[in-house]
C-alpha cells in the first residue's frame, strides 16, 4: 500500500499552479493563470475556455442558422457565448471546435434551456448555467476522448439511456449540476444517472435525484477521480457501481489501465423508489476478473437512515473485487463542506439557478429535501409527460448593450469602458487575470484586481452563499 501511495505520489502532479502531464496525449498541459472562473475547482478548472476571443451573442432559440446558440458553437476559434434571449431551444446542440466558454448566466428571465441532446466534442470548454432536458433517445448530456472541460450549473434530465456521460476525458470538473429523472427505454430499462471518470476528474455539489442506477457509474479504466461532497437522492436498485481497472477495447493512446477513486464527504439519502437492500449501499465495485480492481477511497460519506455505515463507510462498500486506498489519492483540493452543510448548498443552488431555477428543480430540491417523490413510480419515470414536459420559460428584454460586445451599456458606464466601442471587451483592466467581458459574466469587478489565485478568493462571485 506504501508503494501504491507513493507511486500515486509521483503520477499526481497537481495542485492549481503545477504542471498537469497529460499522458495519453505527451503533453505538457499549462494551467491558467486563474480558474476558468471564481469558484471553478479541481482539474478542469485549467481552461481558459473562450477567454481572450470573440464575444458571440445568441439572439434567438432557433436550432441551427444564424443567432443560433449552435451557429455560436459552430465558430471556430476562442469565443464566448452570450443570451440575449431566454427560452427553450427545440433542437440537439453539438460543440465541435475548440475553446468555448458557454455563459448561460447571461440569459435574462427564466434562463435556457435545451430540448435536446449537449454533445461535448471538443477540448477546453466551459459550460455554466444551463439546463439540458431531452426529448428523444441517447444521454442528455455526454462527451468523450477530449479534455480540460468544467460543466458548472448545469441541469440535466431524462434520457434514455444515462443522464449525463462524461468519461475517458482528460482533466475535467462536474460541479454544481442536477443530474435527474432518468427516463425509460421501451423495456423500461436504463434509467441511469451518468457514466463518469476522467484521466483526472473532479466531482463535486452535484445532485443525483429519481434515477435507477449510475449514481455514477465509474467509467472502466478512469484513472484518478476525486468525488466529495455530492448529494444522492432516491436511487432505485442501485447507487453507484464500476470503477474497473480496464475497459475492454479502449480507444485511448496509451489506454488509462487502472482506477483510483476517491469518494469522500458525500450525502446519500435513500428515498421511497430505493429498494431496501442498497438503502446502504455507497459502492459496489466491479471487476471483470481478478485482475481487474479498481481502487478505491470511500470515506466520511454520510448515508440517511444508517448510523452504523456513516460511522464506518466500509460497511457500505460491496463485495470482495476491488482494493483499498488507505488514503485518498491526492487530488486537487475543493473548499470541501461536511456532507451536513455540502446537503444544504446543494439543495440551495445546484442545478441551473441562474437567472433562476425552473419549476423542475425546484420541484426536485423540494422533494429531496422532503424525502418524498410526487411523480411516476416512487419517483422513478418513463416519460416526461409523467412531471409535465417542459416548462414554460419566460424571455425577458436583454439590457441595452450598444457596441455589442457582451457588456451592456449601464455596465461599461459604471466601470469607465466605453459603451460605445467594442474593443474592451476582451483586455484585463486590473489585471488580474479575468478579462472586461469575463467580469461581468462573473459579477465581478473589473477596475479591481483580486488575487484569485489564493484559494480563499476562488469562490463564486455570482452566488455568494455556497457556503464557502
Ligand atoms: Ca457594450
Ligand atoms: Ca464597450
Ligand atoms: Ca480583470
Ligand atoms: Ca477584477
Amino acid at each position: 500500500m506504501k508503494l501504491l501511495t507513493s507511486l500515486i505520489a509521483l503520477l499526481t502532479l497537481g495542485g492549481p499552479l503545477g504542471l498537469l502531464f497529460s499522458k495519453a496525449t505527451g503533453d505538457e498541459v499549462k494551467p491558467a493563470k486563474v480558474a476558468a472562473f471564481p469558484g471553478a475547482e479541481g482539474y478542469g478548472s485549467v481552461t481558459p475556455g473562450g477567454r481572450g476571443g470573440q464575444v458571440i451573442a445568441v439572439t434567438n432559440l432557433d436550432a441551427r442558422g444564424a443567432g443560433s446558440l449552435q451557429a455560436a458553437c459552430d465558430a471556430k476559434g476562442p469565443r464566448i457565448v452570450v443570451f440575449k434571449v431566454a427560452g427553450t431551444i427545440d433542437g440537439d446542440v453539438k460543440i465541435k471546435n475548440d475553446f468555448i466558454t458557454i455563459a448561460g448566466q447571461s440569459a435574462s428571465g427564466d434562463g435556457i434551456t435545451i430540448k435536446g441532446n449537449l454533445a461535448i466534442d471538443a477540448n477546453e470548454v466551459v459550460i455554466r448555467y444551463l439546463r439540458v432536458r431531452t426529448d428523444h433517445d441517447g444521454d442528455a448530456l455526454g462527451g468523450r476522448y477530449h479534455r480540460n472541460i468544467i460543466v458548472d450549473h448545469v441541469s440535466a434530465s431524462w434520457s434514455s439511456d444515462e443522464v449525463f456521460s462524461l468519461y475517458h476525458n482528460e482533466n475535467v470538473t462536474i460541479q454544481w449540476c442536477m443530474i435527474t429523472e432518468a427516463c425509460a427505454k421501451e423495456d423500461g430499462s436504463h434509467r441511469f444517472g451518468g457514466i463518469w471518470g476522467n484521466q483526472y476528474g473532479t466531482y463535486h455539489h452535484n445532485l443525483f435525484a429519481h434515477n435507477d442506477s449510475r449514481n455514477p457509474r465509474w467509467a472502466s479504466g478512469c484513472g484518478y477521480n476525486d468525488y466529495r461532497n455530492n448529494v444522492l437522492f432516491n436511487w432505485g436498485y442501485q447507487s453507484c457501481y464500476g470503477g474497473e481497472a480496464r475497459q475492454k477495447g479502449d480507444r485511448r493512446k496509451p489506454p488509462i489501465e487502472f482506477s483510483a477513486i476517491n469518494m469522500v464527504a458525500n450525502y446519500y439519502k435513500p428515498g421511497p423508489a430505493t429498494r431496501n437492500d442498497v438503502k446502504d449501499c455507497i459502492a459496489s465495485p466491479s471487476s471483470r476478473g481478478d485482475d481487474d480492481y479498481g481502487s478505491w477511497h470511500v470515506a466520511d460519506n454520510y448515508v440517511d437512515g444508517s448510523p452504523e455505515v456513516t460511522h464506518d463507510n466500509a460497511l457500505g462498500v460491496d463485495g470482495k473485487t476491488f482494493k483499498t486506498l488507505a488514503a485518498p489519492w491526492k487530488a486537487m483540493p475543493i473548499h470541501q463542506q461536511s456532507p451536513q452543510d455540502a446537503y444544504l448548498a446543494v439543495l440551495e443552488h445546484a442545478g441551473c439557478s441562474l437567472p433562476r431555477r425552473d419549476s423542475i428543480d425546484a420541484r426536485i430540491s423540494e422533494e429531496v429535501r422532503k424525502g418524498v417523490a410526487m411523480h411516476g413510480k416512487n419517483g422513478i419515470i418513463t416519460t416526461q409527460q409523467d412531471v409535465g414536459g417542459w416548462p414554460s420559460l419566460q424571455s425577458a428584454a436583454a439590457p441595452q448593450d450598444s457596441d455589442g460586445d457582451g457588456m451592456p451599456d449601464e455596465w461599461e458606464k459604471k466601470y469607465g469602458l466605453d459603451a460605445n466601442e467594442a474593443d474592451d471587451n476582451a483586455s484585463d483592466n486590473d489585471g488580474d487575470g479575468y478579462t472586461n467581458i469575463e467580469e461581468y459574466l462573473n459579477g465581478t469587478d473589473p477596475t479591481e484586481f483580486v488575487d484569485y489565485t489564493k484559494p480563499e478568493n476562488n469562490i463564486n462571485s455570482l452566488e455568494q452563499s455556497h457556503g464557502q
